[in-house]
């Protein structure tokens, strides 16, 4: 691959000093044997495509199946984010509080320049200016990610908006955040490189947020490699976000519209394997009703002129789980990977397409699986990787929102939280007013599954679902939540809602059908925020008064109903003590404002009792 010249010609290097200074810097102490500075070509993405397939790293896939798309296998070893190796290294430790892995800075910084000297001998230097949101948006941010691997590069293009026009926002010395990344494995002359170069012994993810760097070494795999994503748009962003008034969520973010043409705008932080893909693209088996598109993974907020909290998706494509993902469960993902996809870690069928579990109801009777050996069903084991990958165009979506790119972003009017819960947890819960909603987040919780961390059924607090992705102080990033929702009259703030589809009856069947029934919470939640539809109060929130919920078309028996919608007040009483426990690690950064939301609920579950 070495010896392999990238075919394009680069004419993109900015006139944004510190930009080349920092370019220069790095390329001395990696010491590539090229550089090239992208310019987001469609040319470039080829020219990468058949660098990456000439050296082995990419399949084609058959054109007349999928179009313009390939299939990359990473290493055994390399498959997955890795928490335990990502580090917030802010000057103080205490500053990235109980939640995080820290190191100090400097030794951080002394630890990594030993690792980066050299790393990227025989290899290419990429380095790829993007924004994360639409260019040119008050809510977007620029970076750049210099990186040596070409399997980033063409992610990048699809996941961020990258290359040449994204530095006119540069101009000569705009703030950007600052992304070096390198899979750690130089090579040596002549030597043959493999088809998923890393260091699997030494991966670090750091992220340095007083000084908005991010320094990702060893891994080439999806959120340890493409820096866009969750070093930047949550980690970094989340500090900027703090620092600047806005939020940075890892949120889905959907249009709801009504059979009378109206339309509301939600967006919904759930953990991983709670189907937040899925929902973002739902599509509704209400007659008349609609779900669009915006994004399916992270929300940057910020308040309007208005008063109104606006929001935008910062990235350009998804980065979707493909096993899981089929006609059934998400019939729009699978339009959106028709074509211009990268597949990680799937299967290989005979005649050059990939396959997933659950992508078709048969298996077919034979494949390559993501390790490269032969397959069938009788093989008793799983054909694609638990956590292989799609990257796609968000634009390619038949669902996507026409005004998913607009740079004020859109008004929201509601903020789901979720997790799995077999039981306790109601389907949906209102929260009474924006400080409720937020102890709600805080405390949300899911039962881990085997794709989550490999035992099933534990539970796990997971606020905001951005447990992995707070680039500070849990406890600080929960006072700025009750910031935000004193920034804004009442009237002007999203309603927050808990949902879980997930409840289950004595025989551990799920109560709930899912999938684009979900649409009918959806409504509920729609006519909420009109004052058109009638909540009961519980201890623990507002849940549908009884016959609210639309279950027109479905077969939902009446005490089925109940049971979803049930709040046990001795169940509940049993949560106050693990809430106890989990509000504990915040110490005194724990703000006020949820100490009182926890007493009321012990106040409110009391007194239900008596
Ligand atoms: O394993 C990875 O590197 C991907 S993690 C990911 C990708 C897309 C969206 N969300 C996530 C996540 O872990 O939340
Ligand atoms: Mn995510």
């Amino acid at each position: 691959m070495s010896s392999l010249a990238l075919e394009v010609e680069s004419s993109s290097k900015p006139k944004h000093r510190p930009l080349t200074r920092w370019v220069d810097q790095v390329a001395q102490m990696c010491k590539p044997d090229r550089i090239h500075w992208c310019d987001g070509s469609a040319e470039e993405y080829q020219a990468l495509q058949r660098l990456m397939t000439l050296s082995g790293i990419a399949i084609p896939l058959d054109p007349e199946k999928r179009p313009n798309s390939i299939l990359v296998r990473s290493d055994p070893g390399d498959v997955a984010r890795v928490e335990d190796r990502t580090f917030i290294c802010s000057r103080s430790q205490e500053d990235a509080g109980p939640t995080n892995n820290w190191e100090d800075p400097a030794k951080m910084k002394e630890k990594l320049t030993e690792l980066f000297t050299g790393s990227m001998a025989g290899r290419t230097l990429y380095v790829i200016p993007y924004s994360m949101g639409p260019i040119g948006s008050p809510i977007a941010k620029i970076g750049v990610e210099i990186t040596d691997s070409p399997y980033v590069v063409v992610n990048m293009h699809i996941m961020a908006r990258v290359g040449t026009h994204v530095l006119d926002v540069f101009g000569e010395d705009a703030e950007f955040v600052r992304g070096l990344h390198s899979i750690g494995a130089p090579l040596a002359p002549n030597q043959q490189d493999s088809t998923w170069p890393c260091n699997k012994g030494q991966k670090y993810i750091c992220h340095f947020p007083e000084t908005r760097e991010i320094l990702s070494y060893g891994s080439g795999y999806g959120g340890n490699a493409l820096l866009g994503k969750k070093c930047h748009a949550l980690r970094i962003a989340s500090v900027q976000a703090r620092d600047e008034g806005w939020m940075a969520e890892h949120m889905l973010i959907l249009k709801l519209t009504n059979p009378a043409g109206e339309s509301k705008y939600m967006t919904g932080a759930f953990p991983s394997a709670c189907g937040k893909t899925n929902l973002a693209m739902l599509i509704p088996t209400l007659p008349g009703w609609k779900v669009e598109t915006i994004g399916d993974d992270i929300a940057w907020m910020k308040f309007g002129a208005d008063g109104r909290l606006y929001a935008i998706n910062p990235e350009a494509g998804f980065f979707g789980v493909a096993p899981g993902t089929g006609m059934k469960s998400n019939l729009n993902a699978m339009l959106t990977v028709n074509k211009n996809s990268i597949f990680t870690n799937c299967a290989m069928t005979p005649d050059g397409d990939v396959w997933w579990e659950s992508m078709t109801e048969d298996k077919p009777a034979e494949l390559v699986d993501w390790l490269r050996r032969p397959w069938t069903p009788n093989s008793g084991r799983k054909a694609a990787h638990p956590n292989a990958r799609f990257t796609t165009p968000a634009g390619q979506c038949p669902a996507i929102a026409p005004e998913w790119e607009d740079p004020k972003g859109v008004p929201i009017d509601a903020i789901l939280f979720g997790g799995r819960r077999a039981g306790v947890v109601p389907l949906v819960i209102e929260a009474f007013n924006w400080q409720h909603g937020t102890f709600l987040g805080a405390t949300a919780s899911s039962e881990t599954t085997a794709a989550t961390t490999g035992k099933v059924g534990q539970l796990r607090r997971d606020p905001m679902a951005m447990l992995p992705f707070c680039g500070y102080h849990m406890g600080d990033y929960f006072a700025h939540w009750l910031k935000i929702g004193k920034h804004a009259p009442v009237s002007k703030l999203p309603q927050i809602y808990y949902v879980n589809w997930f409840r289950q009856d004595e025989s551990g069947k799920f109560l709930w059908p899912g999938y684009g029934d979900n649409s009918r919470v959806l409504k509920w939640i729609f006519e909420r925020c009109d004052g058109n539809a009638l909540a009961q109060d519980t201890p623990v929130g507002r849940v549908p008064a009884r016959g609210e919920l639309d279950l027109d078309g479905i077969h939902m028996p009446a005490e089925n109903m109940e049971k979803l919608l049930h709040v046990e007040t001795k169940d509940w009483l049993a949560e106050v003590p693990l809430i106890k426990e989990h509000f504990a690690k915040f110490g005194t950064r724990l703000p006020e404002g949820l100490q009182t939301e926890l007493a009321a609920l012990v106040d409110r579950l009391k007194s239900d009792k008596q």
